[in-house]
């Protein structure tokens, strides 16, 4: 099979491109990403020699690139977004063009060359926010989206689903909850925090950390959009999520003792606006019909993704330094001088 991956020098992206040329070696990946703050090609050094796997630097917009890449490719995996709720809050310009329009122009190219099979990534932050004793999201549950990004992101599932309905683009969704692992930008929860604690920082937790999400392991995920896309039914969507509900200050706290650091190193700053209380997923549909289930502990994650941490600090370093981003402008100066 030929993949076409949007957004995979990213968190997900570049985790799913590493499991699949490592499942299934004789595919050919095209991985399509701009390039955007969050993305970084030292995620996939170790496959950028892989004759299997090709890096184009290009924008999702960009429908004259899109329509050429797209010749020959069996099936898009669409990961590309702008994925953080934070700067959405700060302005919602660069989620509306690449989480809309950029999924838009990937769907008509998709059409015009011979219904090329379209898996789409989403997320639970979709269906809006929960109380504490309401049902798990399921794929039923309306959409009430309430930050600039989900809203960005409901709006993407919507149009996929209409390219299914009007012109039968075979299409499956994947909304899956809150990830964690290796490679995850420092700007996220969990790395921000392990990255804070071994640079002798504070954690900054939001309002009085009872906010609730349920995480799963990258890994996890990556293997429900495998299952998805070998035995899910076109024109479906399934929820996916780690069946793991955990207050923030509770992480927090797990955390600092998984680090040998104490409570003194917790800061309670202003929660984010609008913050959405708890998401929460039931999983029984890509349980029953897709044989998945996540097979990472919570436990076990975490403790992975901070041994990660302590020992990739060059990566995260460049990160937090800016400094990663010196080798893009090396590499493609031809075209960032245009
Ligand atoms: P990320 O922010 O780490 O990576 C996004 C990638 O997309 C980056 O490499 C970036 O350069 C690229 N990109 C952004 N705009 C682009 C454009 N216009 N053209 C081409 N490439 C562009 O994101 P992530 O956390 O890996 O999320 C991947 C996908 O999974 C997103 O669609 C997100 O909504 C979804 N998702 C994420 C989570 C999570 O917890 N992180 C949970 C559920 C769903
Ligand atoms: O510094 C922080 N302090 C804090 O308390 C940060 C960055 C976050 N938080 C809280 C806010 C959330 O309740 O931790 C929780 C997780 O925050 P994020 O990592 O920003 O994730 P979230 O807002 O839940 O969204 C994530 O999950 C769904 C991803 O960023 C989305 O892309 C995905 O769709």
């Amino acid at each position: 099979m030929k993949l076409l991956i949007t957004g995979g020098a990213g968190f997900i992206g570049s985790n799913f491109i590493r499991y699949w040329l490592n499942k299934y070696p004789l595919d050919t990946i095209v991985n399509l990403d701009a390039l955007t703050y969050a993305g970084n090609l030292e995620n996939l050094k170790e496959i950028e020699e892989n004759k299997n796997y090709k890096f184009i630097k290009g924008d999702i917009c960009d429908a004259d690139l899109v329509n050429k890449l797209v010749k020959g490719i069996d099936l898009i995996a669409h990961f590309a977004a702008e994925t953080h709720v934070d700067r959405s809050v700060m302005g919602s310009s660069d989620f509306v063009r690449t989480n809309i329009k950029g999924t838009m122009v990937l769907l008509d190219a998709a059409k015009n060359n011979d219904n090329i099979r379209f898996h789409h990534v989403s997320t639970d932050e979709v269906f809006g926010s929960l109380d504490s004793n309401d049902s798990a999201f399921n794929e039923r549950t309306p959409y009430a989206p309430r930050n600039p990004y989900s809203a960005s992101k409901a709006a993407s599932d919507h149009l996929v689903r209409a390219y299914f309905h009007t012109h039968k683009l075979p299409i499956t969704i994947s909304n899956c909850s809150n990830n964690f692992g290796p490679y995850q930008f420092p700007e996220k929860f969990f790395p921000l925090f392990i990255t804070n604690l071994i640079e002798g920082k504070k954690v900054p937790v939001y309002g009085e950390g009872k906010n609730i999400r349920d995480w799963i392991y990258v890994d996890d995920h990556n293997a429900g959009v495998d299952a998805i896309i070998k035995k899910g039914k076109i024109g479906e969507t399934y929820c996916l999520g780690g069946e793991t509900e955990l207050q923030n200050i509770d992480i927090t706290k797990k955390i600092l003792e998984l680090m040998g650091k104490s409570g003194e190193m917790i800061e309670y700053v202003k929660d984010r606006p609008g913050h959405d209380f708890r998401y929460a997923m039931d999983i029984t549909k890509a349980k029953n019909e897709l044989g998945w289930e996540p097979e990472v502990s919570f436990e076990d994650g975490l403790k992975k993704t901070i041994e990660w941490y302590k020992n990739n600090e060059e990566w995260w370093r460049n990160i937090k330094s800016g400094k990663y981003q010196d080798y893009y402008k090396k590499q493609y100066s031809h075209e960032l001088k245009k």
